[in-house]
């Protein structure tokens, strides 16, 4: 049995960086063992101080050395897929980064590869999953002392968008995140997805329509529906309040210190997703090492990578026509059942 986790990082930027310093700082059973960065110099300054680390330009070359038996994926989307087969030769835990690929058919084809690998090596990172609020949510659907769930209201809210941000990331980028937490809630898949475009800021970046209303439906009926907005400015909203037959449920409103001064009440406005999930990921990296180490998954699957890429395709083909669009997905094999 493994006992360390020898980690290849594949990505310096915003996320591989946060994982850096997570795994050299926090997590237990895993060390940065190589950091892959297209920018060398981003690599080498991402393994300053961490013994043993070393910094290189190529994921192959990393997977390759014999000092790494574990990799983390936080490249941007679209290089994901290659790496993936790579890492999937190699036989080794993977935590991709969201998403899995960028397109339901990609997606697919890495469940099957690994359907023909015969175990699950793949962990997807939504880490929504692993925040408290999120699992005490989950703990009342499935306990059912409030009764049945109905619906399921969302706001997401990003104070802005980084450059190059497309009105399809609005989908594939953002809502992604609420097409997995739709899923995890009701263990359910999704069955629909309609986009309503309705008055738009003056605020966002040309070519971007926001905000936007996505309406969702999944197996037994439950209704959901997304205020995605992703320049909303005042900061960073994740709430979700769940209607029961007996009860409303609401998380993700922000707390901490209740403030009063100069004549005035409250408190802070979360600024951005890794203070409003910084525990989340913590939680959700040393459930993939703790899993990885029994030769487990410990998160989200390769299934629900492809599930999230179908919604998202049929999402952005319903943000161009207007119309409720199916969600069409292949049967789930038994290895994720
Ligand atoms: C970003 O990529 C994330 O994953 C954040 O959690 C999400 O809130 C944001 O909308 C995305 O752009």
């Amino acid at each position: 049995m493994t006992e360390i986790l020898r980690v290849a990082v594949i990505g310096a930027g915003r996320m591989g960086a946060d994982h850096i310093k997570r795994l050299n700082t926090r997590i237990h059973g895993a060390e940065v063992a190589a950091v892959v960065d297209v920018d060398l110099a981003r690599a080498q300054a991402a393994i300053e101080g961490i013994p043993g680390a070393v910094a290189l330009a190529s994921a192959e070359e990393a997977l390759a050395n014999g000092d790494v038996n574990a990799v983390l994926i936080a490249t941007p989307g679209f290089l994901h897929e290659d790496i993936l087969y790579t890492a999937l030769d190699h036989d080794i835990p993977i935590l991709c980064e969201k998403p899995l690929t960028p397109d339901a058919e990609s997606a697919w084809k890495i469940v099957q590869a690994e359907e023909k690998l015969g175990r699950k090596r793949i962990q997807v990172g939504f880490m929504r999953r692993f925040d408290a609020e999120y699992a005490a949510l989950g703990s009342v659907i499935r306990d059912g002392g409030l009764g049945g769930l109905l619906m399921l209201h969302h706001q997401h809210r990003n104070p802005n968008t980084p450059e190059g941000f497309t009105n399809e990331m609005l989908i594939n980028d953002s809502v992604v995140h609420e097409f997995d937490a739709i899923r995890f809630f009701t263990g359910e898949e999704i069955t629909s997805v309609q986009v309503r475009l309705g008055k738009a800021t003056r605020n966002a970046p040309a070519g971007q329509h926001d905000p936007q209303h996505v309406l969702l439906e999944t197996e037994s009926g439950v209704l959901a529906d997304v205020e995605i907005y992703v320049n909303a400015k005042f900061g960073y909203e994740v709430a979700t309040q769940a209607t029961f037959e007996d009860g409303i449920v609401s998380i993700g409103n922000d707390a901490g210190p209740y403030i009063r001064t100069a004549g005035r009440w409250g408190g802070s406005v979360t600024p951005g997703f890794e203070e409003r999930f910084g525990a989340a990921y913590d939680v959700e990296i040393q459930a993939w090492v703790d899993a990885a180490l029994r030769g487990e998954v410990g998160g989200p699957t390769a299934w629900d990578g492809y599930a999230t890429a179908a919604c998202c395709e049929a999402g952005v083909e319903a943000q161009k026509s207007g119309e409720k669009v199916k969600v069409l997905l292949n049967t789930r094999p038994d290895l994720y059942n």
